[in-house]
């Protein structure tokens, strides 16, 4: 049965954006009709889409409030959206707001309009540790006609913190494998300056400090004593500078390439040997499954979601938060055992066909569409 979706998510740099936009284009290519709520156009949905239609959300400045009402205002676009466009359902990413704005929305359009909330992972672990939230959290997770989170992680530490016996079905993130696949980039490395002989190590993120990023910097700065290697720093966010002010105090500026935020992902993965995605907290770690569609074995942290993406001594290797001295060594482990590098190459192409192939992920989302409905 063809459905009427409407898909509410934050539309700036970020995984839960990029599955929404993913997500909703794979099931317009489906043949569903799909309506983005969103205050500006998803990054990701970059042309014109058969199936695909975008309501933007325009948040009023009024000088008698000092918070623009961004939630309401979202609320009523959706019933509004919902009612005129007979949606069915509407799948929202992330409990706060947006599965409230959809409680509301619901109420308000006078219908029975099916919320799906799909968590991320920091309206948990980040919000979810602060009282003043929490209350709220339950509601939009108990009041959504189903719920779901990227890892099985999140959903243990969801019904943990949040204290709720809802039931949270798993569904894993997925990469759209027409573009996260191993390109010819021999040029772009020459571009780059990059020797073919040394190894590439890339870090992607927005530099938020849960991300470590200095970690990054002093892993390489080990790794690169012992391998002629060059250090990629994609992305851009509040620790940046801190970056940057290590990189020159390490004396590496030679050696790392800051390139703030980029468009053109799969082509710096191919460029890449490894990544290395040392987060202190991480629901899922979406880069991680980008690198390893594109043949980057990924040295990451035992946490959150990773563990279930990074596949420790098969698609890379797992080690402790901070544990600077076991990522270096990790590292030189693959890049200077070239049987063993092709080995995790191949293996994490693998793993990402077998269990995070888009078509598998979407087909699950259609199923408990139809189950909730
Ligand atoms: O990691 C971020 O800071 C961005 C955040 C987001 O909302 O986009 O990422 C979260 O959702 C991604 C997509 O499901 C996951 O891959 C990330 O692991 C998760 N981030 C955290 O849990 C910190």
């Amino acid at each position: 049965m063809k459905l009427k979706i409407g898909i509410s998510c934050y539309p700036t740099v970020g995984g839960s954006g990029v599955i929404a936009t993913e997500l909703g284009k794979l099931l317009a290519e489906r043949g569903h009709e799909v309506h983005f709520i969103t205050s500006s156009m998803p990054f990701r949905l970059d042309r014109v889409y058969p199936n695909i239609f975008y309501h933007e959300v325009e948040v009023n400045q009024y000088s008698v409030f000092q918070y623009p009402p961004y939630d309401l205002t979202l609320a009523s676009k959706m019933a509004e959206v919902a009612k005129r466009q007979k949606l069915d359902l509407i799948h929202v990413h992330y409990a706060v707001p947006h599965a409230i704005c959809a409680i509301l929305a619901k109420q308000m359009a006078g219908y029975d309009l099916k919320i799906m909330t799909t968590l991320h992972g920091t309206d948990i672990t980040v919000l979810g540790y602060d009282p003043s939230l929490k209350d709220i959290i339950r509601f939009g997770i108990e009041q959504s006609d189903m719920v779901t989170a990227v890892s099985h992680d999140l959903v243990k530490q969801t019904c943990e913190l949040i204290q709720t016996d809802k039931p949270i079905e798993t569904v894993y993130n997925f990469i759209d494998e027409r573009v996260y696949t191993k390109l010819e980039v021999e040029e772009l490395k020459r571009h780059y300056d990059i020797a073919a002989e040394e190894r590439v190590l890339i870090h992607i993120s927005n530099f938020r400090p849960v991300k470590r990023v200095p970690d990054v910097v002093r892993s390489f700065a080990e790794i690169a004593r012992h391998v002629k290697s060059k250090l990629l720093l994609i992305g851009n966010g509040p620790d940046l500078q801190v970056a940057r002010d290590l990189v020159k105090s390490l004396q590496l500026e030679d050696h790392v390439l800051l390139l703030g935020n980029q468009k053109h992902i799969a082509e710096l993965l191919s460029m890449s040997d490894l990544m290395l995605l040392l987060s202190e907290k991480e629901s899922f770690g979406l880069v991680a499954l980008e690198a390893m569609a594109c043949g980057v074995p990924v040295i990451g942290t035992n946490t959150g979601g990773i563990p279930e993406v990074v596949v420790d001594g098969e698609t890379g290797y797992l080690c402790e938060v901070g544990d600077i001295e076991c990522v270096a060594h990790r590292a030189l482990t693959l890049l200077e055992d070239e049987e063993r590098y092709q080995a995790f190459s191949k293996k994490a192409m693998e793993r990402v066909a077998a269990t995070f192939h888009s078509q598998l992920i979407v087909s699950r989302y259609e199923q408990l569409y139809q189950q909730m409905l």
